[in-house]
C-alpha cells in the first residue's frame, strides 16, 4: 500500500540551526545570539554565527532537497531578520531573504512549512523579560501578522510556536536555554500563559485575513508511561502527562489549562497572571487551530519517586539533553531508562508504537480525529564514514519504523497528514553542536561545509518516489 496522495513527505530546520550570517543584512541580535556564547551553555562552544551557512548557500540546498523529490520543506523565520530592533523597523533585506527563499522551493514544487517561533527572540525583548513579559505577546501578533502580509501568498501552511514544553521548561526551570533561569517556578508558568495567548491571538488574526491556508501548534511530544506496575508509577504517568503534554495541548484545543496542573500551581503559589480578555481568546482560537504537529523522538519511562528519596534536581547539559535519568524538577517523578529497551546513543528510547498509542490518546483525550503532521521524528547519530561514503543505515532504520507505524495508524484511521524527518541537512544542535547529526545530508564541517548526499538521502528519495509503497513490508528499500 502507498501513502494517501495527499500526504506530504518533508524534512525540517530551523533558521538559528542552520543560516548563520548572524549579523548580516540588518539582521538584529536574538537571544541565541547573546546565550551560545555564555561559558558551558553549549558543546564545545558552537554557536550558530556560521551555523552550517544557509543564508548564503539555500540555492545549493534546496536544489538538493528538489534532488531527494522532498515533498515539502518546512523551515523558520527568524523574528530578528524580519524585525531586528526596539524601534519596530521591518528590516527589507530579512523579507526578501524569505521570499527568495520561498520561491527557490516553489520553482521545484517543493510545499514552504512555516515555523514563525523556533526559540530564537529578538534579545531587546528577552532583556524585558522576555516571554514572561507580555509585551512580547503583542510584539509576536505583530511579527506574525507582517510574515502573512508578506509571505501569506505563497505559504499556506503555518506553524505559530515550536515546542512550547522544552523551550520554556529549559529557559526559566533547568537554565539550559535562554534566559537561562533555574526553577523560576511563577516565570515559567507566566511566560506559559503568554505564549499561548500569543498563539491564540495570532491564530485570530491569520483566520481574519481569510488567506484560506492552515495554522497550527508544534509539540514536543513525550509519550509518558509506567516504569512498572506499581500504582504510583502510574500516577506519576499521569502527572507528567498533564504536565508535559496537556498543558500545553488543552490551551491549544480545549482553550483552557487542565485543573489539575492549575489546582497544583495555586498550592504552590506559582499560578500565573491572565485576564478574561486572553482567557477568550483561547477559548475562541481553540476551534480555529487547524492542526497539531507532534515532534516526536521517544516516550519516557516514569517512575513515582518516594518521600524518603534525596531529590536533587540535576543541572548539568547532559541532563538536559535526555542523556542521563533525571528528577522532574517539582520532584514527582523520575525518568527511568528500562534495560529491556532499545535506545539511541543519546539514551532516547526507540519505540515508534509509542506515537501511536500516544495520538490515540490525545484523539480521546480531544475528542476528535485531530488532523496532525509530524513534524519532527528523525535520529540523532555519529554518522558512519566508509571511503568517504555516509552510511547511516540506522538513520534509515529508525525512519523506516516510524513511517511505517504512521502508514499503519492511518491505515486504521488516523488522520496523520505528512510526515517531516529531522532534520533535512545536518545542522547545529542546540546544546549538542555539530556532534549530533540529524540529516539526509552530510556537511563536512573540516572542508568548508561541503554538502554529501549520505546513503539515506537516496532512500528517501526512493521512499518518496514510490509514495512509501514498500515501507511496513517484508521487503527493505535498501
Ligand atoms: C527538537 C527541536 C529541534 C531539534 C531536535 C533535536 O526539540 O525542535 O530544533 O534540535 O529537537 O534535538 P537535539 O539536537 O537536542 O538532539
Amino acid at each position: 500500500m502507498r501513502f494517501e496522495h495527499d500526504f506530504l513527505f518533508g524534512a525540517a530546520s530551523a533558521a538559528y540551526q542552520i543560516e548563520g550570517a548572524y549579523n548580516e543584512d540588518g539582521k538584529g541580535v536574538s537571544n541565541w545570539d547573546v546565550f551560545s556564547k555564555i561559558e558551558g551553555k553549549t558543546l564545545n562552544h558552537t554557536n550558530g554565527d556560521t551555523a552550517i551557512d544557509h543564508y548564503h548557500r539555500y540555492k545549493e540546498d534546496v536544489r538538493l532537497m528538489a534532488e531527494m523529490g522532498l515533498e515539502s520543506y518546512r523551515f523558520s523565520i527568524a523574528w530578528t531578520r524580519i524585525i531586528p530592533g526596539p524601534d519596530g523597523q521591518i528590516n527589507e533585506k530579512g523579507i526578501e531573504f524569505y521570499e527568495n527563499l520561498i520561491d527557490e522551493c516553489l520553482k521545484y514544487g517543493i510545499v514552504p512549512f512555516v515555523t514563525l517561533y523556533h526559540w530564537d527572540l529578538p534579545q531587546y525583548l528577552e532583556e524585558k523579560g522576555g516571554w514572561s513579559n507580555k509585551e512580547t505577546i503583542d510584539a509576536f501578533v505583530r511579527y506574525a501578522g507582517i510574515c502573512f502580509e508578506r509571505f501569506g501568498k505563497k505559504v499556506k501552511h503555518w506553524i505559530t510556536f515550536n515546542e512550547t514544553v522544552y523551550f520554556l521548561r529549559f529557559g526559566y526551570i533547568t537554565g539550559a536555554h535562554p534566559p537561562g533561569r533555574k526553577n523560576d517556578q511563577k516565570g515559567f508558568f507566566q511566560a506559559l500563559h503568554n505564549v499561548m495567548t500569543a498563539h491564540a491571538k495570532t491564530v485570530l488574526l491569520y483566520k481574519s485575513l481569510k488567506q484560506y491556508g492552515e495554522i497550527g501548534f508544534s509539540h514536543g511530544f513525550a509519550p509518558n508511561y509506567p516504569a512498572s506496575s506499581d500504582p504510583a508509577d502510574a500516577d506519576a504517568a499521569r502527572h507528567a502527562d498533564c504536565f508535559e503534554n496537556y498543558l500545553h495541548l488543552d490551551p491549544v484545543f480545549r482553550g483552557e489549562y487542565p485543573a489539575y496542573c492549575l489546582d497544583s500551581m495555586r498550592a504552590r503559589g506559582v499560578m500565573f497572571d491572565y485576564t478574561d480578555d486572553e482567557m477568550a481568546a483561547l477559548k475562541e482560537a481553540s476551534s480555529l487551530t487547524d492542526f497539531l504537529g507532534l515532534n516526536y523522538y521517544h516516550p519516557n519511562a516514569v517512575k513515582k519517586t518516594s518521600d524518603t528519596e534525596d531529590i536533587s534536581i540535576d543541572y548539568s547539559r547532559e541532563a538536559n539533553t535526555g542523556q542521563k535519568r533525571q528528577y522532574y524538577y517539582d520532584g514527582y517523578y523520575e525518568i527511568v531508562k528500562p534495560a529491556d529497551k532499545t535506545y539511541t546513543k543519546w539514551g532516547w528510547e526507540i519505540s515508534p508504537e509509542s506515537l501511536i498509542e500516544g495520538i490515540e490518546k490525545i484523539n480521546a483525550r480531544y475528542n476528535a480525529n485531530m488532523k496532525i503532521y509530524i513534524t519532527e521524528n528523525g535520529l540523532g547519530d555519529y554518522d558512519l564514514v566508509i571511503d568517504g561514503e555516509i552510511v547511516d543505515v540506522p538513520r534509515i532504520k529508525y525512519i523506516e519504523k516510524h513511517l511505517a507505524a504512521v502508514k499503519k495508524g492511518n491505515e486504521a484511521g488516523l488522520n496523520i497528514k505528512g510526515y517531516f524527518a529531522w532534520s533535512v541537512i545536518d545542522l547545529l544542535s542546540w546544546l549538542n553542536g555539530f556532534e549530533k547529526q540529524y540529516g539526509f545530508i552530510y556537511v563536512d564541517h573540516k572542508n568548508h561545509l561541503e554538502r554529501k548526499k549520505k546513503l539515506s538521502f537516496y532512500w528517501y528519495k526512493e521512499v518518496i518516489r514510490t509514495r512509501g509503497e514498500l515501507i511496513g513490508g517484508e521487503t527493505n528499500v535498501i
